[in-house]
């Protein structure tokens, strides 16, 4: 069975109970949840004039198409009340899928994997704990180099 990454992230209301809610919701969807990472408070990418978030990481196994996965995420973020304020905005919850077994895509809707993995410590480091040596299907790197080049890149700023 494909496994899959999933990336958690919230930064409104009871951030915790969100990102734990939204592990439930994917199990009582049929998602196997293979394993969780910590939660790690971090300061707001990209939009900064936001809260902090809480991130996380999962790694699950799923027997249907990265589409459908795409599909079973928005939905849960819909049934969480997720609502679309600005581009880049504070959310209740944020689901994004980050791998999909070596499955590549660049579509509208999904790609694969995810277009900004490499530049978000937020995302890269509950991955480095759960999947520190797997490696990209762009072959750029095990998590744990992708993590240290843009821990480096960072620090050189
Ligand atoms: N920044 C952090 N730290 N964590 C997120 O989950 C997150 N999500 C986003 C943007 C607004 C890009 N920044 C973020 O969507």
């Amino acid at each position: 069975m494909p496994i899959a990454y999933i990336a958690l992230g919230s930064n409104l209301g009871e951030k915790k109970e969100n990102l734990l809610q939204a592990i439930a919701l994917l199990k009582n969807k049929g998602v196997k949840i293979l394993q969780v990472s910590s939660f790690l408070l971090t300061k707001p990418y990209g939009v900064i004039d936001q809260p902090d978030f809480l991130n996380g990481a999962l790694k699950i196994e799923y027997d249907k198409s990265p589409e459908e996965l795409l599909e079973l995420l928005l939905e849960i973020e819909q049934e969480m009340g997720r609502v679309r304020t600005r581009h880049w905005g504070e959310r209740v919850i944020d689901l994004d899928l980050l791998l999909f077994g070596q499955e590549t895509r660049k579509t509208k809707k999904l790609t694969l994997p995810h277009a900004d993995l490499e530049n978000r410590e937020f995302v890269l480091a509950p991955l480095a704990e759960i999947a520190p040596d797997i490696i990209t299907p762009n072959g750029h790197g095990t998590i744990t180099e992708l993590l240290i080049k843009l821990r480096k890149r960072d620090v050189e700023k």
